[in-house]
């Protein structure tokens, strides 16, 4: 399992009110204790921008996050502790204040070639892929292709010195002891075609740029993790995931929070089918990072319309399926945050350490607009007490934690009666059958076994065991 870790919000070393390295170094063992393997860091180089997707500086550390040596200390803290770090790399665009767009706009060579200058009055036209906004961007007169906003010029991978220089960008990165990174918008590299002056996606080109990064990352450190973030139906991101080793399953993350916020049980049989398709199969070409939300989407139990029950029943499904997990911080108190369009940015609210909301490590760079204090979400409220969300949360991740087979299984079966929904699996453990009850009424399963409670309650009564409504069992069938 890896955390999914947004510095300027998790915890403040240095008393500024900003999350920094300092900061998160001193809660690796909150992380660790967790369960988890390692963490996902979000962009933490120079930019402008609170989300740090615009770079200034591919090279630099933003300083509100601390320096060079403090992020040693953080990798090596992490380490120590079996926890694999990875970085989150937006190489698709840059700042507009970069260096190398500054340079590109006054003409100089080779930077005029990193970037797309309009060439035709009919590529105004073009519109972005998925929903129709308009990717050229002003800058003092010029038009350049900027698909995120003008916050960020897309660099031009046309150019081959820039595909030399985004590899002294991993190489460095590398050098100073991450373990591999998560790829930002790895579909979007190649997404404009210079010949029909309109936005197409050229997968094959991207995967061309992938391979080449990736065997350059591999050929210096062999062990590197790699997390594509191809946010696209599931024959897209099969398309990718196999260069990296990872991808991350978009379609399950919406799919099964869809089902479960409607309690429907045969949407959740279908989600699965659908999204875990490939992990039918025993033989693979990659992982799938599983997840429920990430920085992008609302909050877990938010997207449940606030249902607690729900939302650890959508965890415990992800957390019992193959593939590697991924959470994003703040689930784990049940933060609340809807992701919308506007950049309400909810969902990227300071962890609450404390119920009041003050006090040693907390972070206050933004307002507490929907966790509020004495809202019960902190972990001083909910920390020890028996049957708090994080007490019951941090259950299920136990129990993922103490059965890493999980990760490597093969799923045989999926079917449900009424609201009981049952998955067959074999693994290095032999076979298992996992039980979620998605209904409110208590449901009997079918068996003369020894299933055991992952979340919720189970019980034998007359000799037939029966669950809780939004409970969950596994009865492995055969012993090691
Ligand atoms: C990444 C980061 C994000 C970041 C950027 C830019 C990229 O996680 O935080 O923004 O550095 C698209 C891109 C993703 C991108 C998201 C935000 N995420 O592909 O790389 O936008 C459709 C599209 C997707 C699209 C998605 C969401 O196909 O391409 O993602 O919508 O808008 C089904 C369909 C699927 C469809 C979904 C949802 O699943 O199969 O295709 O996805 O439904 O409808 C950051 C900031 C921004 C800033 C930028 C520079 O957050 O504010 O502007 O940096």
């Amino acid at each position: 399992m890896f955390y999914e870790l947004y510095l300027r919000s998790f915890c403040d070393g240095n008393g500024d009110g900003l999350g920094d390295l300092k900061g998160a170094e001193k809660k690796l063992d909150y992380i660790a204790e967790l369960g988890m393997e390692g963490i996902w860091l979000l962009p933490i180089m120079q930019s402008p921008a609170y989300h740090g997707y615009s770079v200034t500086d591919f090279f630099a550390i933003n300083p509100i996050y601390g320096d060079l040596k403090d992020l040693r200390n953080f990798l090596y803290g992490a380490h120590k502790r079996d926890l694999k770090v990875i970085l989150d790399l937006p190489l698709n665009h840059t700042s507009p204040s970069h260096e190398w767009f500054l340079k590109a706009l006054d003409g100089e060579k080779p930077y005029c070639d990193w970037y797309l200058f309009l060439q035709s009055e009919e590529w105004l036209k073009a519109r972005r892929h998925w929903d129709n906004q308009q990717v050229w961007s002003n800058y003092s007169g010029r038009w350049v292709y900027a698909l995120f906003g003008p916050g960020s010029p897309d660099l031009n991978f046309e150019s081959p010195s820039l595909w030399q220089q985004i590899k002294e960008v991993l190489t460095f990165w590398l050098s100073v002891g991450f373990d591999g990174f998560r790829f930002d918008a790895a579909k979007h590299i190649f997404d404009f075609s210079i010949e029909k002056g309109i936005c197409e996606y050229q997968h094959s080109r991207n995967i061309a740029f992938w391979k080449e990064m990736t065997s350059h990352c591999r050929a210096i450190s062999p062990d590197c993790l790699f997390v594509s973030e191809v946010w696209d139906d599931a024959r897209i991101v099969d398309m990718y995931s196999s260069i990296f080793g990872i991808g991350f399953n978009f379609p399950l993350a919406e799919d099964l929070k869809l089902a479960i916020a409607s309690r429907n049980a045969e949407s959740l049989v279908k989600a699965l089918k659908t999204d875990m398709q490939r992990f039918f199969r025993s033989k693979r070409s990659y992982e799938s990072g599983t997840f429920l939300t990430n920085h992008d989407m609302t909050r877990l139990v938010s997207s449940m319309n606030g249902d607690r029950d729900l939302a650890l029943l959508a965890l415990t499904v992800l957390l019992t399926l193959p593939g590697l997990p991924f959470l994003y911080y703040g689930e784990e108190l049940g933060m609340e945050g809807v992701y919308d369009e506007y950049f309400n940015e909810e969902q990227l609210e300071p962890f609450l350490w404390y119920e009041n909301g003050y006090g040693p490590d907390q972070t206050e760079w933004k307002a507490l607009g929907k966790n509020r204090p004495h809202g019960g979400v902190s972990i001083q409220a909910q920390s020890g007490i028996a049957g708090s969300y994080f007490e019951r949360f941090k259950n299920i991740l136990r129990f993922r934690r103490d059965n890493p087979w999980l990760r490597f299984t093969t799923i045989k079966s999926i079917s449900r009666k009424k609201d009981l929904v049952r998955i067959n699996l074999h693994g290095s453990k032999g076979n298992a059958i996992l039980y979620h009850n998605t209904g409110n009424s208590r449901a009997t399963l079918d068996t003369t076994g020894t299933p055991v409670v992952i979340n919720g309650r189970l019980e034998k009564q007359r000799g037939r065991w029966s669950m809780a409504g939004l409970s969950s069992a596994i009865e492995v069938l055969d012993g090691e």
